[in-house]
């Protein structure tokens, strides 16, 4: 309704009304009157008391921003909505999932974690016993190494697809709890040893070996997300987290850390997280998630309504390290600019990217590429053919662009680039 047609209620007249029902009895108390007025809907909220506290916040009824959902079977998933975000940090309750055997119930008090396999001394450990150790926070993106695989067959390129349902499998946190290297040094880790297996407790017992050099760099076990406890959705009460690491070896609900000195081959990582290669043979441990950046704004289903200055925005990251460069094209990748970055610029952490943009009203392909601080750079689509061939479904980290046509309309572009 616009904002002139809803009824008005003057200063005069909510005294009145107020003390009317207070008199007849049908209000008891001040806040029964705030309510009873604000039902009223006032349209200059300086002239009626606003709502009073409660235990837990509220969105905005206009801003309700909602995940994504797709279940199959047993499996399902969740995705961010990239595209109504702001800054890097992921509401808890907008963080992607992705469940192979759902989420189970675990209770905080039940829950034990073992750690043996080439250890001095194996250990049970409740979750009060975690909570006594140094705590460590890190700010960190987790993404699926299914993230993006609609864009990638180039008989089944779609165009009208949002960033969401596209890379929605991509969520930042600040993620807290006990360094694991705190922990093996607990348990003592013998020579030899070079890998961990981290086993989940839901009915996937889901499984996955990870190198021990990286979870004594800088892997947690966490317990906390964005200040409270971590969710049932990401593993409550504790999961592995290996930052920069492909989302599937940071196991949730996680019962078990087996010390080895190979990686164990369990079900989850032969039968997939292996990448066939061009030339037939298959690259097995893909643990690094590539540099990547996407455009969120202007995506599918924005319209530009004008031409004008337009400001392109998106989020870049890197399993390696900080992103150093995004740099943007107007004109379907044959030049680039560097887009501005908006701090904090984080390792291993989503960063925002903007770039003002002068549209002239004509047809035009927009994309993003991003370099992190190993000189990486995010490759094209036929640079990931050529190196992986058409087939494979999982680090699909090309360059994504987008369509803007003469309406204004904005679609996703790859198809008119290949
Ligand atoms: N125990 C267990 N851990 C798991 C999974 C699972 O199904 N079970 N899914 C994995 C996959 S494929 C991903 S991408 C991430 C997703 O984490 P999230 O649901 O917190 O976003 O968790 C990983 N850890
Ligand atoms: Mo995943």
């Amino acid at each position: 309704m616009p904002r002139d047609e809803r009824p008005r209620l003057s200063r005069r007249a909510w005294i009145t009304t107020t003390s009317g029902v207070i008199a007849a009895g049908l209000v008891k108390t001040q806040s029964d009157a705030i309510k009873l007025v604000a039902q009223e809907a006032p349209s200059d909220p300086t002239k009626v008391p606003g709502r009073l506290v409660s235990e837990l916040g509220t969105r905005a009824p206009a801003e309700q921003p909602k995940r994504l959902v797709r279940a199959q079977a047993l499996s399902s998933s969740s995705r961010t909505p990239l595209a109504d975000l702001m800054g890097t940090i992921t509401p808890a309750d907008l963080h992607f999932e992705r469940h192979h055997a759902g989420i189970p119930d675990i209770q905080f008090e039940d829950h034990e974690l073992l750690i043996h396999g080439m250890v001095e001394r194996p250990m049970v450990f409740r979750m009060p016993d975690l909570m006594r150790y140094p705590q460590v926070s890190r700010i960190r993106f987790l993404e699926c190494s299914g993230n993006g695989g609609g864009v990638y067959n180039r008989e089944r390129m779609p165009t009208e697809v949002t960033v969401q349902a596209l890379d929605g499998l991509l969520s930042t946190s600040e993620w807290t709890g006990v360094a694991v290297s705190t922990l093996l040094r607990e348990v003592g880790v013998r020579p030899g040893a070079s890998w961990i297996l981290a086993e989940g407790g839901d009915s996937a017992v889901m499984s996955r070996s990870v190198p021990l050099d990286k979870v004594m760099e800088d892997s947690i076990l966490a317990y906390g997300q964005n200040g409270e406890r971590i969710r049932p959705e990401q593993g409550y009460p504790l999961r592995l987290f290996n930052p920069g690491y492909e989302g599937n070896t940071s196991v949730k609900w996680l019962r078990r850390i087996e010390v080895t000195d190979q990686p164990t081959h369990t079900r989850d990582e032969t039968s997939k997280y292996t990448d066939p290669l061009g030339d037939g043979t298959v690259r097995q441990f893909s643990l690094v998630m590539d540099a990547k950046s996407v455009i969120t704004f202007p995506s599918y289903p924005y319209v530009l309504p004008d031409p004008g200055w337009w400001e392109i925005r998106g989020l870049a990251w890197s399993g390696r390290g900080r992103i150093t460069r995004v740099e943007v094209s107007t004109d379907g990748g044959r030049s680039w600019v560097d887009a501005a970055l908006q701090g904090p610029i984080l390792d291993k952490s989503t960063v925002r990217f903007r770039h003002l943009f002068d549209w002239n009203g004509r047809d035009t392909v927009i994309l993003s590429r991003a370099t992190d601080e190993t000189g990486y750079v995010q490759p094209t689509v036929e640079q990931l053919w050529e190196a992986r061939g058409t087939r494979t479904s999982y680090h699909q980290n090309h360059q994504r662009a987008w369509r803007i046509a003469r309406t204004g309309e904005v679609t996703f572009g790859l198809g008119e680039l290949v």
